[in-house]
């Protein structure tokens, strides 16, 4: 105890202040002790990194409340036109690296734990990842609000308050196990609860028709929805805007007292239970829906709460000022919907503005059109969200009536304007009324109802117009829009990677590309610098060696930081195409074992690393993650090779494993089939920390290489436009494998790596399985332009110099890939709005 981490040890020494005046590392200090003593979390005795964590935080949340309070009044006062962005996912990861480093405190902050008898780096890692997002669509959204603040927007974000997140993963003998993770079990020290904002959410009940003709949805079952605002800061600015997190809440009455006195217990608070489990868990799906009756309670609880809320402020602002009319509210409001998870904003709110504020069809209509924009993030058929009619109906009735007159108009324009449509209308329709399984198309209902539609990178924007949304671009050919996505360069750059920041500061010669990340391209008149070659080499050399040691503590394998690190992390999925690595990884294996260690030296040594969670019951993705863990095992431990190749599964990736990862890696994965992935996001972290990519012409990858050269990407694989004809061929017959990737399959088929049941798996491979048609995702197509990508890839790392050339080529060409860029497209081109800087 007498190393000062015990919490009386440093009141003695350290004064206890609450309110931190100066940037100082005493009064900080002061004020961690503060908190630490005066808002207690643990018992008084102890004060080690946990306790510090939260102390730490608290005196951090403190400095952004009145920030944070500042930005509420300035928006109030100002009243300009505000963007919702309406999620059902955000990837947080930590918060306090961010929000610390946002405020420029870092130096303070890391000084005043020194006083305090602890490190900040090993202070940070108490922090769990708040993980309320599957993959990329969430991390989307949280890089997204981190642009929205720093560019000084008026905008917030709105998502549910989930208890338990994404789920842990954990590797066994068997694959991949789940384990649910309360991300709440302590408290977080980030979010704030508004008693005073609460907002009653309605579930099933009928409709009611007035004398007059108006419609009412009445009884059923009301739940609360309590806000809890989490603190998003702008980096150098004093803007902090908000997440507000809804948080499912039943009304006292409704717990029966007298079925409680009856001994009922159980039954006494139902509805209790009930509300409760709307925010309990994240939906575990990631492109892959299933039809769940709690799925759609949260989607209408998240839209029903934020839009009582957007009305109510819209009103608030707006009677300060006098008289207003409802056709203001778009020049004051814009919803952008993430996906169609939160489609059900269109018809609550045309119900909100008929029902309640008593507007006609075509005033809601006009409102409702003008204020509501849709992004898309999928042309997987499957992930295309359809509810069944009879389910909505029974949830939902008014919202199903005034989907079904949405609907109906717009079969009749169609009829009346554009004739030569008539046999589109029906896959063009909202309704399905397929009698086998009537449902609502989600997608449909979002274009029809938005005045844009956008995809998340050119290609794909380009495939919506050309397919997935064709039949609707002769009707509004001006609906469509492309907003490649991008990240932030605060947490993907400058605060996961201080070693290369400082480098880039020092070459640029300004720290100005944190805010205008175009600036990068400074960097490239020095790429054939040798001093800057060998500070870029010594900065990864550092972050692999904290890597290696990461890798050792949670998989126990041991790797060489001089060998080439290799890494795929994303969700699994077929689409991806883990398998294609995986398969190429045995291959090299099994070439390894047949040279002679004269021929062995001249390979270059690898180490490749997976990571990524599979959705539960995604059996195949399951499989591949067992595969990899499979031949791991194998190939770590094969005394012949294993200085000259690893494969490493590493649990659990989540946001915080992927700042440690991204600034370590020297080569990544995007591999999917073309046309399937949307963007990709990681693709840009990577590319910004000079990593290089090995990767197909999909997604943002086709951007990214435009932008850094396409003598630095290590391009392979069929051409989107390229894919049905060869799906087609395969499908009849006319495709021959080639040898490498017979040999890779049959060295599983032999048992190599132990005794699972991968049949399954390499029959997806083949004839008729998989989605119905063999090789579905083109893993044979596409094997040996990838083994021969892969083989550039091994002489490329041979000459050093020109790989750190490569590697910063690449970081120099992604300043497109801010996320402050993207940002920006959205509020000039879609949600029309301006800087709100306070002052
Ligand atoms: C991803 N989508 C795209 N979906 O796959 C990726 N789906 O290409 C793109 O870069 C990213 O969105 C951002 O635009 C997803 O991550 C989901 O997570 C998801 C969640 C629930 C239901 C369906």
């Amino acid at each position: 105890e007498s190393n000062g981490k015990n919490a009386y040890t440093i009141s003695a020494k350290v004064p206890a202040v609450a309110i931190p005046l100066a940037e100082e590392p005493s009064e900080i200090a002061s004020n961690i002790n503060y908190h630490a003593q005066f808002s207690p979390h643990f018992s008084p005795f102890k004060f080690e990194s946990e306790q510090a964590f939260y102390a730490t935080a608290e005196s951090v949340r403190d400095r952004l409340i009145k920030q944070w309070n500042e930005t509420y009044l300035h928006f109030h006062n100002v009243n300009p036109k505000q963007t919702y962005y309406l999620s059902m996912e955000y990837l947080q990861g930590r918060a306090l690296t961010n929000a610390v480093g946002n405020l420029n405190f870092q130096d303070a902050y890391a000084d005043a734990l020194n006083k305090l008898g602890h490190k900040f780096e090993e202070v940070v890692e108490q922090e769990k990842d708040a993980a309320l997002g599957n993959g990329g669509l969430g991390r989307l959204a949280s890089c997204f609000l981190d642009s929205m603040a720093t560019l000084n927007l008026p905008a917030w974000g709105y998502g549910l308050r989930y208890k338990y997140g994404l789920f842990k993963q954990r590797i066994t003998r068997e694959g991949q196990e789940e384990i649910a993770e309360d991300w709440l079990e302590k408290f977080s020290p980030w979010e704030v609860v508004r008693h005073d904002v609460v907002f009653p959410v309605r579930f099933f009940g009928h409709v009611e028709v007035n004398p007059n003709g108006s419609r009412k949805w009445v009884d059923g079952e009301i739940v609360q929805a309590l806000a809890y605002d989490v603190p998003i800061p702008g980096y150098k600015t004093k803007n902090t805007i908000s997440l507000r997190l809804w948080e499912a809440k039943a009304c006292a009455e409704d717990f029966n007292l007298f079925e409680f006195n009856d001994g009922q217990y159980e039954s006494a608070a139902q509805l209790h239970s009930r509300a409760q489990q709307i925010c309990a868990v994240l939906y575990p799906g990631d492109a892959t829906e299933s039809g769940k009756l709690l799925r759609l309670k949260q989607q209408f609880f998240l839209c029903s709460a934020s839009l009582q809320d957007i009305i109510l402020r819209f009103k608030e602002r707006k009677s300060e000022k006098g008289s207003w009319k409802w056709s203001e509210f778009p020049s004051k409001v814009a919803v952008q919907l993430n996906d169609t998870h939160p489609t059900l904003a269109i018809p609550e709110l045309m119900r909100l503005l008929m029902d309640d504020e008593g507007l006609g069809w075509d005033e809601a209509w006009d409102v409702t059109t003008r204020t509501i924009a849709y992004t898309n993030h999928t042309v997987l058929p499957e992930a295309l969200e359809k509810w069944s009619q009879a389910v909505m109906w029974k949830i939902l009735p008014r919202h199903m009536e005034i989907i079904e007159e949405i609907d109906k108009r717009f079969i009749a324009m169609i009829r009346s304007s554009q004739p030569d449509l008539e046999s589109k209308l029906s896959s063009m329709q909202i309704m399905d009324n397929n009698p086998q399984k009537p449902v609502v198309r989600m997608a449909n209902l979002c274009v029809v109802s938005s005045h844009t539609v956008n995809g998340v990178a050119q290609l794909h924007s380009d495939i919506l117009k050309s397919e997935l949304f064709a039949d609707y671009v002769s009707i509004w050919p001006t609906k469509f829009q492309n907003k490649t996505n991008g990240i932030t360069p605060r947490r993907w750059l400058r605060f996961c990677n201080p070693e290369l920041s400082k480098i880039i500061t020092k070459w640029l010669k300004t720290d100005q590309w944190v805010i205008n990340l175009d600036l990068l391209v400074g960097l490239r008149q020095f790429a054939d610098n040798e001093v800057l070659q060998t500070e870029w080499a010594s900065a990864k050399m550092a972050n692999k060696r904290r890597l290696a040691r990461y890798v050792l503590q949670v998989t126990g394998v041991s790797i060489d930081v001089n060998s080439l690190f290799d890494i795929q992390v994303k969700r699994i999925h077929e689409y991806k195409r883990q398998l294609l690595n995986i398969l190429g990884a045995i291959y090299r294996y099994k070439k390894l074992k047949e040279m002679s260690p004269e021929e062995r030296k001249n390979t270059t040594c690898r180490t490749i690393m997976f990571g990524g969670k599979a959705f539960a019951t995604y059996t195949n993705a399951k499989r591949i993650v067992k595969l990899v863990n499979d031949v791991g095992a194998v190939v770590n431990n094969d005394p012949e090779v294993n200085s000259y190749l690893k494969v490493v599964f590493i649990p659990n990736y989540n946001v915080s494993v992927a700042e440690m990862l991204i600034p370590g890696s020297e080569l990544s994965q995007h591999i999917s089939t073309a046309g399937m992935e949307a963007s990709g996001t990681s693709n840009m972290k990577f590319s910004l920390n000079g990593c290089l990519i090995i990767g197909t012409l999909d997604g943002a990858n086709v951007e990214i290489r435009e932008e850094i050269g396409e003598e630095n990407f290590f391009l392979f694989g069929a051409k989107a436009d390229e894919v049905p004809r060869l799906r087609k061929e395969r499908e009849n017959g006319l495709f021959k494998p080639d040898p490498r990737f017979e040999e890779a399959k049959e060295y599983i088929r032999s048992g190599v790596f132990g005794s699972y049941d991968y049949k399954p798996l390499l029959e997806s491979l083949e004839g008729n399985s998989g989605y119905g048609r063999g090789d579905y995702f083109l893993v044979g197509h596409d094997f040996p332009t990838y083994m021969d990508a892969q083989a550039r890839v091994d002489e490329a790392y041979k000459n050093r110099k020109k790989w750190q050339k490569m590697s910063i080529l690449s970081t120099a060409g992604s300043g497109k890939f801010s996320s402050d860029r993207t940002i920006a497209q959205y509020a000039k081109e879609i949600w029309n709005i301006g800087e709100c800087r306070i002052p």
